[in-house]
């Protein structure tokens, strides 16, 4: 695994290492170092005539924690507020490489929000950007520089922040998004990256052991979800990737249900997909428990049904595919599966009729990371997530474990949490003995 993704660094010519040492100063558990190299990276994916401007988040929500936009992250590990980050392409006639502009905060804001990174020394040691100016020379700049470089590409915030300012700046501008490039940069993980990862994906299976202890007829789905939740911040994750799914019963074959306020009656079945963010990094992990601690025999030969297809598209997981080809393969698989349910008319499907999701996605800073449609290839983290829904049975089962892909194959990094259905039953019981 390790050579793997010593591999990818070289083949991109990230020079130097970018394993953390206790000498390395890191922002968010990534080495300084290795925000500078994404930095030029981006750089070098810019044609002559393009500038990348990457706004971060503007202010800080009343309802919602303040989360950095992920590009922006990505690129300076810098919660700022306001800021923008300017990458010129090589070979510029301006002679800068990369500009970060930051507003001067005021004695209230200072009071309201805390300190926040400012054009100071301080930034510059910490972030190890060296030109960081006022935010309010961007405009003048931006006007030099769209003359050169008349086609920005941006990230979301600054398409909703600074489209304006750009049109005024230069009415010619050509005007796209920068997610193609940071996609192409973020779909690689660095180690630090997976190190990441890894913490966010054992803080979720943490949250899953948490949960399956908690439950039992007559408990209600929220509280489900607490327990999960307080697993998820002893493990020091800041908050989830994605809304919790705890979904039981009928509930189970809503895909995108997380009201989760329902009380969950013997017998059924209880979805649960969640994933604890860790320093930027989330994980997305699936499984489906019995209520009562024991599948009834549909149950059971559905569960043995998903995790068989899970395992096939473990197993055919490798440098070269496509996740596009991965889903078809499993479709086959489901297809040509014995089984069979009713549809909402009763007539006997095949059991491919029941999977009506895409079987994976990448997974990084975002639960659907940007994904540049590349084949799979050493350092990409991954999910496989085979599901089926049969709503005349009340059934929806789905099992979620994510994969980074090495040399040869994939390593299961959510191996840890059981998913055969005896082990499943057994985590689910042994909160019952307890009370
Ligand atoms: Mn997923």
């Amino acid at each position: 695994m390790r050579r793997a993704v010593l591999g990818w660094l070289a083949s991109v010519a990230f020079v130097g290492s970018t394993l953390a040492t206790a000498e390395t100063p890191t922002l968010w558990g990534i080495p300084i170092g290795e925000y500078a190299q994404r930095r030029a990276q981006l750089r070098k994916l810019l044609e002559p005539d393009q500038i990348a401007i990457l706004a971060s988040e503007s202010s800080p929500p009343t309802r919602l924690k303040f989360r950095q936009d992920s590009n922006f992250m990505y690129l300076t590990g810098l919660e700022a507020i306001n800021g923008v980050l300017v990458i010129l392409p090589k070979d510029s006639p301006l002679e800068e490489s990369e500009v970060l502009f930051l507003p001067r905060q005021s004695r209230l804001s200072r009071l309201f929000e805390g300190p926040l990174p400012e054009p100071n020394a301080q930034t510059r040691r910490e972030s190890g950007i060296e030109d960081i100016r006022e935010r309010s020379e961007l405009r003048e700049f931006l006007a030099q520089a769209l003359k050169v470089h008349p086609r920005a590409l941006l990230n979301r915030p600054a398409r909703t922040l600074l489209t304006d300012t750009l049109r005024e700046a230069n009415p010619e501008v050509q005007l796209s998004s920068v997610d193609r490039l940071m996609a192409r940069l973020r779909v690689i993980k660095s180690p630090a990256e997976i190190a990441l990862m890894r913490k966010a994906i054992e803080a979720t299976i943490a949250g899953h052991r948490a949960l399956a202890q908690r439950l039992k007829p007559g408990v209600y789905e929220y509280e489900l979800e607490g327990a999960a939740q307080d697993a998820f911040r002893r493990h020091g994750s800041e908050r989830e990737g994605y809304p919790m799914i705890i979904a039981s019963g009928p509930n189970a074959c809503i895909l995108h249900y997380h009201a989760n306020k329902r009380r969950v009656n013997a017998g059924e079945l209880v979805l649960v997909d969640i994933g604890a963010e860790y320093s930027y990094y989330t994980a997305d992990i699936t499984r489906t428990y019995p209520a009562s601690g024991k599948f009834t025999p549909r149950q059971r030969e559905l569960y043995r049904a998903v995790l068989d297809a899970l395992k096939y598209a473990e197993s055919e997981a490798k440098p070269g595919i496509t996740l596009a080809q991965l889903h078809q393969k499993v479709v086959a698989f489901f297809r040509n599966h014995p089984l069979r349910a009713r549809d909402e008319n009763g007539e006997l499907k095949t059991l491919d009729h029941f999977f009506v999701h895409g079987l994976s996605h990448m997974l990084g800073m975002d639960v659907h990371d940007l994904d540049p449609n590349l084949p799979l290839a050493p350092g990409m983290v991954f999910t496989i997530e085979p599901g089926l829904y049969v709503p005349a049975e009340g059934i929806g089962i789905r099992i979620e474990d994510n994969y980074l892909v090495t040399e040869k194959g994939v390593e299961n990094l959510s191996r840890a949490l059981p998913r055969e259905p005896e082990a499943i039953e057994r985590m689910v019981g042994a909160g019952k003995s307890q009370r």
